[in-house]
Order: C-alpha cells, then sequence, then structure tokens
C-alpha cells in the first residue's frame, strides 16, 4: 500500500479502579493511538502499549512519539510502497523501540487486511472462535480488599486469577486467596520484584498450587531465573524479558522459563509474536497472551493472536469493564469467561471518533 496520512495523537482514560504493581500504581492509562491511512482511503488503527513512564519497559509514550517521528514514520514513508510483512524489516536498522515498531506494524497491517477483507484473526492462523479470560489484580491496601476484589472477578466468570506480588506482598495474599477459592487457576507476578537469593522464599508458594510465577527477577537475569527454576517447584513464566524470537530461544535453551507470556508491543508486533508461538508450539512450551490494560483497539488484536492453537493458558485478556467504564470501541463483554474474538476485516473494531475526540489531550499528522 501507499501511505497517505498518519495521525498520531495521546489520549486519557480513567481506569476503574488503582493497579498497583511492584513498579508503580496507575490510575489511568495515557495511550499512544496510530491511525494509517492509505491512497485507496483506508484505515487502519493500533495503539502503542507504552505506559507513561518508563517502569516496565524502557519505552514510554512521549519516548515512543518521539522515535516514531523523528526515524520509524520517515523510514516507512521514504518507500513508495509497503506491505504490513515490510514493516519490522524497513524498522530494524533503528535498535529498541518494539512497542513503537508494533504499533506501526499493527496499523499497516490493519489497513493492508481491511483492503483484502480479511481478519486478523485468520490472517494470524487463529483456530479458536473465543479465548478464555483471566484477570491481573494489583497489590491491595489488605487482605480483606484483595479478596473483595478476587471474589469479584470470580463471580464475574474470569477462570484464571493473577496475583500482583512483591517482597511483603506475597506469601500470605497467595495463602489467603487460595483458602478462599482452593480450585481456581491461580498464578503471580512480580514484575521484577526479587533478587537472586529469593529462591528460598519464592519456593514457599509451592504448597498452594500455582500454574506459574511470572517475571519474578531483572529483565536481564536470564541465568538467575534458569537457577531458581532449581529451587522452586513452581513453572516460571517470563514476561520482560522476552523482547524479541531470539530471546525466547535464548531463555529456552537456558531452562530459565517453562512457559512464556507473548506481549506483542514488548516483541516488536504481531508478526514476531508468532513466531514464538511457533517456536513454543516445536518446544511443547504453554503460551498465554499478555496484556498491557489496552482499550479495545489493542485488545482486539490481542484476542485474534490469543485465538491461536499454541495458546493454552487463560490470557490477560479481560473484558473492557475491568479497565474502563467505556471504551473507545464497542466493549469487550465476557460470556461465560471467554471473549469473542473478532471476525471482521482488520482488527475487526474501530473507534468511537466523538469519544476518542472527548479524551485526547495531544494530535498531530504527518502528510
Ligand atoms: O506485567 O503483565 C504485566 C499491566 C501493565 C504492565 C504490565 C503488566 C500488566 C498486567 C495487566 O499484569 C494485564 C492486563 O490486564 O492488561
Ligand atoms: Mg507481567
Amino acid at each position: 500500500m501507499k501511505l497517505s496520512e498518519i495521525e498520531l495523537r495521546i489520549i486519557h482514560l480513567p481506569l476503574v479502579r488503582p493497579f498497583r504493581t511492584s513498579f508503580g500504581t496507575q490510575t489511568s492509562r495515557e495511550v499512544l493511538m496510530i491511525k494509517v491511512v492509505d491512497d485507496n482511503g483506508i484505515t487502519g488503527w493500533a495503539e502503542c502499549v507504552a505506559m507513561s513512564e518508563p517502569l516496565y519497559s524502557p519505552e514510554y509514550v512521549t519516548g515512543c512519539l518521539d522515535l516514531m517521528k523523528r526515524f520509524l514514520i520517515p523510514a516507512l514513508k521514504s518507500k513508495a510502497e509497503i506491505t504490513a510483512e515490510e514493516v519490522p524489516v524497513i524498522l530494524k536498522p533503528f535498535l529498541g523501540g518494539q512497542m513503537a515498531k508494533a504499533a506501526l506494524e499493527t496499523a499497516v497491517l490493519d489497513a493492508q487486511l481491511r483492503s483484502q477483507n480479511t481478519s486478523l484473526a485468520s490472517y494470524l492462523g487463529a483456530t479458536k472462535d473465543r479465548v478464555e479470560c483471566g484477570v491481573s489484580v494489583g497489590i491491595a491496601n489488605n487482605l480483606e480488599a484483595l479478596a473483595e476484589e478476587v471474589k469479584s472477578y470470580v463471580d464475574a466468570g474470569y477462570r484464571r486469577i493473577k496475583l500482583k506480588i512483591e517482597p511483603g506482598w506475597d506469601i500470605e495474599a497467595v495463602k489467603h486467596i487460595r483458602n478462599l477459592h482452593p480450585n481456581i487457576p491461580l498464578q503471580v507476578d512480580a514484575n521484577q520484584a526479587y533478587s537472586r537469593n529469593d529462591g528460598k522464599h519464592l519456593a514457599k508458594l509451592d504448597e498452594f498450587n500455582l500454574l506459574l510465577i511470572e517475571q519474578p527477577l531483572d529483565e536481564h537475569d536470564i541465568l538467575g531465573h534458569a537457577a531458581l527454576a532449581k529451587e522452586v517447584k513452581t513453572p516460571i513464566c517470563l514476561d520482560e524479558s522476552i523482547i524479541s524470537l531470539h530471546s525466547a530461544e535464548d531463555a529456552l535453551a537456558l531452562k530459565a522459563t517453562t512457559v512464556i507470556n507473548i506481549k506483542p508491543g514488548r516483541v516488536g508486533g504481531y508478526i514476531e509474536s508468532v513466531k514464538i508461538h511457533d517456536l513454543c508450539v516445536k518446544n511443547k512450551i504453554p503460551v498465554w497472551c499478555g496484556g498491557m490494560l489496552e482499550t479495545g483497539i489493542g485488545r482486539a488484536a490481542n484476542l485474534a493472536l490469543a485465538a491461536l492453537p499454541g495458546f493454552t493458558l487463560p490470557g490477560d485478556t479481560s473484558a473492557s469493564a475491568r479497565y474502563y467504564k467505556e471504551d473507545i470501541t464497542v466493549p469487550f463483554v465476557m460470556d461465560d469467561g471467554y471473549l469473542t474474538v473478532p471476525t471482521g476485516p482488520g482488527i475487526g473494531v474501530e473507534p468511537n471518533m466523538q469519544f476518542l475526540d472527548e479524551i485526547t489531550t495531544h494530535k498531530e499528522f504527518i502528510k
């Protein structure tokens, strides 16, 4: 396609409740949205999953905006015609920036698939028409508040609970929830909050029958995770450490992870995500689709990916209502613990432009 116009905007959406992790507390989501228009007037949308500050990943909203404007978009515009498959190749000389790159690739892919009248799910190789939903539960003020929040999600039908943990909010929190919900699939996410000598402490989680411990150590500490995997019986699952197919290959070869959380933004896009999925299927490593508190635009695309056959664990693909009072697309509503995979062309949903304009704090066009 020929890119004729790109629109970048920043929106702010309040969260229904504060989301506290080991790296900070968020009360609203600032999102960089990308719209591309081709020479036939066909539009593609994507959201960049970077957060306001570089606390989960080195990327952040205004940094991604700058990277796109200064380097990535000019590189794409220097080509007379591009396909979505060429986007990662054209952007490869610029190091890092996976979240910014993923957003541009996805917007181009959305427009391309719309012009071919194909859904993202069928393009990626989806085999399911609905996906099992888990939910990520932030660190609470006390055990009673945590129990109340978890109960509301279990009552809503969520099929797996993930508790955010950090030193001081781990064994007791898990024990409390496990006692109240003896059979719910349960896992924890530390977002790098522990260190190499915490193996004995984390092994205390083994008695609670957890599916996995997500990213206990520093994102660069692959050997530390491999050593920890020998000290704890609960499977280790990497999130932040997996930023590409190659990093997934390394982590598997070094036995640092036996489950992988695939987040398309973190690995540079949906095309790279499918490669990681295929690697994991080949190695019999279960995968699940992570989340970044996406709006309906990112959620629609994540559901398409989560419908691939290797996604055998419920993901952090929760309903719109878990995050936002009003979503920017038609809301994703859970039915019996599942979300339906969109079937329309491209990502299958569009933003409500009136609402989007209301929550836009910055907007610019690149011709
Ligand atoms: O580590 O998985 C994470 C949200 C923002 C940044 C990192 C993470 C998360 C979540 C929530 O756990 C996932 C979601 O529900 O979108
Ligand atoms: Mg995580």
